[in-house]
């Protein structure tokens, strides 16, 4: 056996069916041990960018090991964007990063690259192996660390190892799913109960540690009387079926969302990294739970913190925890999400008729047709607004993005690990038109694995959010312009169904069609450059910034665009 079947015997142990990536010289001992080997695919992408976010995906929607990999020097090179991805969002990835001859290293070698050094930023393990011996210890260390502490692993394995002899003739490890229950001691929990039954005035904010927790998490609010504002990554597990639910926070989030967190007394944080500091409340006791206890006190003072997973520690907190009688702070935050949500409501309606396609609307048209058990994905930038705000959530549909890196283009490749690991789901995925176009390469992927992915590519000819952010800083926005191929025609030519949106009464019939469509497809449609997605609380500095932007605009001659901004965003 050589080592290259070893590593595959290792992987199928451990409940991998695919590898993501790009072929090479130095990955060839691998890829010609999976090409006879039964119960594992090779998913060739066109960019090993695409095969990481590919991994990331379908980890995050399985909470199992997924892996990508890439050929020596630049084909693992290319992985790096995506794996700081993975990593960052906490999410078991294995890398195979092939590697040049054993005997070159160190010579300045033909594409010769150190991933040991490359990668250990983006990963909690990255090793190189020099030797037959030391499989599948490596490996199985690599993979044993993605899974418990959650995130990346890399092994670079030289080409010539891989096709030598296996000294070890098995996998060493069995790898069930870590699943230990986590909880604060009792004296903890009590305290913990005395903290929160002396508070009146409770707001819970919760993220995506709270994941499984959804029925303890209702609960508690319910005997706390307290509304519940979600973190983007906890959008997914919170926001259905819950009758305390006041919205998000943060830029993108709602008046109700900031509010409910500002007016607390107390802030009861669970499974959230929600990283900007300038929302959390400045006077509230804040109590925090999370299962790393590096995470306490991160983002903001931290006056109780609890090292614990959400679903255990609740659930030996619940019995301790007594009825709060007074209603007015849930009573007044819920009837600000109310009017909250009906104002983000009306902005996604459409005239009969009407030229102008608004974003909102494609999202809302999206989240109706959309199945039940829908996996969507958005585009780092205005997409990700859209699909915080329009996308509706209920326990079974799954949403996939670049929420902590933050990086453009994870919408495609992440629906391409999104539908190859779960063929029978709709998958869709909201891209910008900058960020489609970045990754545009692997639209071909579609084709070549019959991934029946649909992509809606919201078209504003502009890298929008930047525009955004410019306005909001006072600046005149500058370099981001885009001018666009015809989209549809260019998913034709690669084999999907390609379509385009030319009036907002096309909208509908055509994103039914596309999803009706057996095989991949896209939509284009035009939206509205000026889509001002404004935070729930404009900031002096804010205000400021954009009456400079409009003062600047002046002397720069550019009224033509401020009417085009009031027309797009205030007479509507
Ligand atoms: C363009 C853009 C704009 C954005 N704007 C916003 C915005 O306005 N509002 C917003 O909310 N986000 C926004 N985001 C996303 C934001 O950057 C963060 O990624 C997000 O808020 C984090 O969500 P989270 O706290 O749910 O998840 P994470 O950051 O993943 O945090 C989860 C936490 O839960 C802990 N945990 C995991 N498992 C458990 C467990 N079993 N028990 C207990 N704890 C556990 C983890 O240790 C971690 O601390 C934006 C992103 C982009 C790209
Ligand atoms: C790889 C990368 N490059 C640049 C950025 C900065 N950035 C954030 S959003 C954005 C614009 C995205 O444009 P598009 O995909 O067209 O979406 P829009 O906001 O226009 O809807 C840019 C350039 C980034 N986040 N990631
Ligand atoms: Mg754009």
């Amino acid at each position: 056996m050589k080592v290259a079947n070893l590593l595959l015997d290792v992987l199928a142990g451990a409940g991998v069916e695919r590898i993501y990536g790009v072929s090479g010289d130095s990955l060839n001992g691998i890829t010609d041990a999976l090409r006879t080997r039964k119960g594992m695919e090779w998913i060739h992408v066109r960019h090993e960018e695409s095969a990481a976010f590919a991994a990331g995906a379908e980890a995050h929607l399985n909470s199992r090991l997924a892996v990508c990999a890439g050929s020596c020097g630049p084909g693992n090179l290319h992985l790096i964007n995506g794996l700081y991805d993975c990593h960052r969002s906490r999410v078991p990835v294995l890398a195979i990063a092939a590697q040049i001859p054993s005997s070159e290293i160190g010579s300045g070698y033909f594409q010769e690259t150190h991933p040991e050094h490359l990668f250990a930023q983006c990963s909690h393990y990255c090793e190189l192996v020099s030797q037959p011996e030391q499989m599948p210890r490596v490996l199985e260390i690599a993979i044993q660390t993605a899974l418990s502490k959650r995130g990346v692993s890399v092994v670079a394995l030289p080409g010539d190892i891989a096709l030598r002899e296996a000294v070890e003739d098995e996998p060493r490890l069995r790898f069930p799913e870590p699943r230990p229950d986590v909880c604060p001691s009792s004296s903890e929990i009590s305290s913990l109960a005395d903290v929160l039954n002396r508070s009146k005035k409770v707001t819970i904010l919760a993220g995506a540690g709270c994941a499984g927790a959804h029925a303890e998490l209702i609960q508690l609010a319910g005997e706390l009387r307290a509304p519940i504002v979600h973190a983007m990554r906890g959008k997914e597990f919170i926001e259905y079926d819950n009758p305390f639910d006041v919205g998000m926070t943060g830029l993108l989030g709602f008046s109700s969302g900031y509010h409910a967190m500002l007016n607390c007394d107390l802030l009861l944080m669970i499974g959230t990294d929600f990283p900007y500091q300038q929302f959390y409340p400045k006077n509230a006791i804040v109590v925090q739970i999370d299962i790393r206890g590096e995470q306490l006190g991160r983002r903001t003072k931290v006056d109780f913190g609890f090292i614990g997973d959400t679903k255990t520690t609740l659930r030996g907190l619940l019995p301790k925890i007594e009825q709060n009688r007074d209603e007015e702070h849930l009573k007044q935050s819920v009837e600000h999400y109310r009017t909250a949500r009906q104002g983000l409501d009306e902005l996604a309606q459409s005239t009969p008729g009407s030229k102008i396609i608004h974003p909102q609307y494609v999202a809302r048209v999206i989240d109706r047709l959309a199945a039940p058990d829908a996996i969507f994905s958005c585009d780092v930038g205005t997409p990700t607004v859209w699909a915080a705000r329009y996308l509706t959530m209920n326990g079974k549909r799954r949403l996939l993005g670049s929420f902590v890196h933050g990086s453009m283009a994870n919408a495609l490749p992440q629906a391409i690990g999104a539908q190859a690991s779960h063929p029978t789901r709709q998958v869709i995925a909201m891209c910008g038109d900058g960020g489609f176009a970045m990754m545009m390469g692997d639209v071909l992927t579609l084709r070549q694995h019959n991934l029946p992915v649909k992509l809606i590519v919201f078209k504003n000819d502009s890298l929008a959010f930047v525009e955004l952010e410019m306005k909001a800083a006072g600046i005149l926005e500058f370099a981001t312009d885009l001018r666009n191929p015809d989209f549809a025609k260019i998913a034709e030519g690669a084999g999907l169904l390609g379509l385009k949106a030319e009036s907002a009464d096309a909208v509908e019939p055509l994103i039914a069609e596309a999803l009706k469509h057996d095989g991949p497809a896209l939509v284009e449609v035009p939206v509205p450059r000026q889509e001002l997605s404004l935070p729930p609380s404009i900031t002096w500095e804010q205000a400021k910034g954009f009456s400079v932007f409009m003062m600047k605009a002046v002397l720069a001659g550019r009224g033509d665009e401020l009417i085009d901004l009031a027309k797009v965003n205030l007479f509507r």
